[in-house]
């Protein structure tokens, strides 16, 4: 089945925020950004810009009447700055105007002083300062200081990622006006409904009832919509309130690249133990994670880090400690993969050392300590049918991995080619549940309207990643009705309250189990009247294609005259559903437990190309063999591991996020933020579905599948490492990404390079 959206989003007819029909009287905003990174507010002098044509009013933290306050896991963030401010872009105050030009031309009219404080933007500086989110956690298995003795091979380094702009389409925003009797209504592009409205009644200081969010869909999320919609939602609900108007919020996109925060960039020291033949004994490895001004979602980051550090191997003496540093860049956030691809990034780079240390390919250690069924991850959970290996092997025959290597072999062959060639297999283990187990709930409601036609509501965000057809199929399913005959909802607090975020892969599942058992009860009912009024028991019937069947034949009765029939008969046709995922649960005392409900995998080998003398690259192949499970949706998995493969490509290798060493962001538009285009996708993906049983606690056992793919991407940059290395064996580079073109060109020439600036500035003509 197609992906419901499509036809709409192809003829431009789906509706967005900004599609609303807006209110008349409504008022257009706009936030007044810090222009520095940290500083203490010495004059914050609004009157010019109440002059400006068009303004009705500037809002700050002096008229929140509840708490101005939106920290989501702690309280550490303001709505608005107060006395400090503590990155640049820190909302300060929010200009409403009758147009939005309007808004936007007062701003240049703040007179503002801040007296500057110190600036950090480096995590390990941060912790050297001891400004950290919350105390370090640590991992452990076995005792890797009793293993090192035993240890043929000692491998330690460094390996750094850098940080990632969610640049979903739309950018961030809400509309919120009054409804009657004081109630607030707001619509706003967010993963987590639930979490506006918790935070919209906090600073308002109303309860939650009174509060309303509805969203009808995203243009694309990716994480950075999980808790990073709700400032701009909770500004837009305080200016209705407290100037009784319809208020409209839009971030323009180079607002919304500086004033948000991004995925965690991390700077990471690796020790890893092996034997001779290539088993890892020991794993030690410390992260730190750059969480920006404020705790936002850094800490469950961080954890999940933790969860994914040994990635899709095996080892059995693993220390693992991670810390959130405070920086003043944005509060960085969730985004697709959430710290996952962070923690395999160091694990795969201490891999490719040991492997540049004993001159053989990282594969080979790869493949000797991928997970088999059974063994425990160092969070104590033991793995339960297990696909590390089933799909690398399908991998290497699907791929005809002997093949790729002895044609990639004889290329490089060629010592005049300009051209070298680079394979890294990346083998990927993703945890599915949200790692705070209380997260794992959710409700659906199903009306069932006289006609035979459905309404599903759940909880579920659609931001493109096809949640609501896959819904719609579960209704349909269950039902036995046509996907015509079923209505997906907006997603709205009144109608399916206490949502957590669409996130962690897990909305499919958890409101796909939800709306299941609602359908499935429903059907049961209808069954129990159908059995009465055909005189058999409900045992017999079953619906499917919009009619009754008895022991698999049409009877004389339909969908239509069933629900009618029911109607009639006062039967309910409404039903709201509870679920929640069984069995996890997890101790954080002693940081054991069995947190994900089951595990996603699958491999990929990726094949790169890069100009020696240029230093660019191509993605020229990625193969891969991904286990869904059984797919209820093959079309929409395929996009999905299609966009996150290319999404973990373009973290890995091009998309450079730059800040300034006074913490302001440097590459804040597309001019000089490249994100991958079709052009930098890779020349060849082929995608193999793995033939596997799924999982109980997957929808119709068809598995997440939002995250785990992109980081296939990972591979990108060890494919580039090993082209780099096939053009100058032996040489040593850090491992840092994104692996931009011209990193690489200094890891191929750097020794050139900098003779070659020494005899320019020799020449004295340094400044060149
Ligand atoms: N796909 C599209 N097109 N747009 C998005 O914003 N977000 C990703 C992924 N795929 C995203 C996407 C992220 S970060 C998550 S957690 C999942 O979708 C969320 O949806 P799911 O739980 O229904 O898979
Ligand atoms: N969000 C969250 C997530 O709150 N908890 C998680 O475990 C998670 N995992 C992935 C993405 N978002
Ligand atoms: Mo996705 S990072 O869980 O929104």
């Amino acid at each position: 089945m197609k992906n419901i959206d499509a036809h709409g989003h192809v003829r431009g007819e789906s509706l967005y925020l900004d599609d609303i029909p807006i209110r008349e009287g409504t008022l257009h905003g706009k936030v007044i950004g810090s222009p520095i990174a940290h500083g203490r507010i010495r004059k914050f002098d609004l009157t010019e810009v109440r002059k400006q044509p068009g303004v009705w009013a500037v809002i700050t933290a002096e008229n929140v009447p509840g708490e101005n306050q939106i920290g989501g896991i702690l309280p550490d963030e303001p709505l608005f700055a107060e006395e400090e401010v503590h990155f640049q872009g820190q909302p300060m105050a929010l200009i409403l105007a009758e147009t939005e030009a309007q808004a936007h031309a007062a701003a240049h009219h703040v007179r503002l002083e801040i007296d500057p404080l110190p600036v950090v933007t480096d995590p390990r500086e941060a912790r050297a300062k001891g400004m950290l989110i919350i105390p370090p956690r640590t991992f452990q298995l076995g005792d890797t200081s009793s293993q090192w003795e035993q240890c043929a091979h000692i491998i330690t380094g460094q390996a750094d990622s850098a940080g990632q702009e969610h640049l979903y389409i739309e950018a961030q925003g809400a509309y919120a006006y009054m409804a009657e009797k004081g109630h607030v209504r707001v619509h706003s592009s967010t993963q987590g409904p639930t979490a506006v409205q918790k935070t919209v009644a906090k600073v308002l200081g109303m309860p939650m009832h009174m509060i309303e969010v509805d969203v009808t869909r995203l243009g694309g999320g990716f994480g950075g919509k999980e808790d990073q919609a709700t400032p701009w939602a909770v500004m837009a609900a305080l200016a209705a309130k407290v100037l009784n108007k319809p208020i409209k919020l839009v971030l323009h996109r180079m607002d919304d690249m500086r004033m948000t925060g991004k995925r965690h960039p991390y700077s990471s020291d690796f020790k890893i133990g092996l034997t001779d033949d290539l088993k890892i004994l020991a794993y030690e490895v410390v992260f730190h994670q750059d969480a920006g001004a404020a705790a936002d979602l850094s800490p469950a980051v961080m954890e999940r880090t933790l969860f994914h550090c040994t990635n899709s191997y095996f080892i059995p003496h693993v220390k693992a400690t991670a810390y959130s540093c405070r920086t003043h860049v944005p509060p960085n956030t969730a985004f697709r993969g959430f710290g996952g691809p962070q923690g395999m990034f160091v694990l795969e780079a201490a891999i490719a050392k040991a492997a540049e240390t004993l001159a053989l390919s990282p594969a080979l250690i790869q493949r000797r300590n991928l997970l088999a069924d059974g063994q425990e991850f160092p969070y104590g959970q033991k793995t339960e049918g297990c696909l590390a290996q089933a799909t690398w092997d399908s991998l290497e025959a699907q791929a005809k991995g002997e093949h790729l290597r002895q044609e990639i072999a004889s290329f490089n062959q060629d010592p005049n080619a300009r051209c070298k060639k680079g394979l890294a297999m990346m083998p990927v283990c993703f945890g599915i549940s949200f790692t705070k187990t209380h997260m794992n709930q959710a409700s659906a409601l199903v009306h069932i309207y006289h006609d035979g036609s459905v309404g599903l509501s759940t909880g579920a965000v659609e931001m493109g990643q096809g949640v609501n057809t896959k819904m719609l199929q579960v209704a349909v399913r269950c039902l036995g009705v046509h996907p015509d005959d079923v209505k997906l909802e907006t997603t709205n607090t009144t109608r399916v309250a206490n949502t957590s975020p669409t996130a962690a892969s897990a909305g499919a599942d958890l409101n796909g189990k939800a709306a299941e058992m609602a359908c499935n009860l429903l059907a049961e009912r209808l069954l129990e009247h159908a059995a009465i009024e055909l005189d058999c028991s409900p045992g017999d019937l079953e619906l499917r294609d919009r009619q009754v069947l008895k022991s698999g034949e049409a009877t004389s009765m339909s969908w239509q005259d069933l629900v009618l029939s029911a109607f009639l008969n006062r039967i309910q046709l409404s039903q709201h559903a509870f679920y929640r995922t069984p069995g996890i649960h997890f101790d954080t005392e002693k940081e054991k437990g069995h947190p994900f409900a089951y595990h996603v995998y699958g491999t990929a080998v990726t094949i790169a190309k890069i100009d020696v003398l240029l230093g660019t690259y191509e993605i020229e192949a990625v193969h891969l063999v991904h286990d869904c499970g059984k797919s209820m949706n093959p079309t929409i998995d395929l996009g999905q591991i299609e966009g996150g493969l290319v999404q973990g490509i373009g973290w890995m290798t091009m998309e450079e996020l730059v800040y300034n060493p006074d913490g302001r962001l440097a590459s804040n538009a597309l001019s000089t933020y490249k994100v991958p285009d079709i052009y930098a996708a890779p020349k060849e993906i082929t995608v193999h579905f793995l033939n596997a049983p799924g999982s109980p606690h997957a929808i119709f056992k068809s598995k997440a599948v939002g995250e785990p793919p992109l980081m296939y991407g990972i591979g990108a940059y060890f494919a580039i490492r090993d082209a780099i290395l096939q053009a100058k064996p032996g040489r040593t580079f850090p491992f840092s990404a994104p692996m931009t073109p011209e990193k690489v060109l200094i890891a191929l020439h750097g020794d050139q390079a900098q003779s070659a600036e020494e005899a320019i500035s020799t020449q004295g003509s340094s400044s060149a």
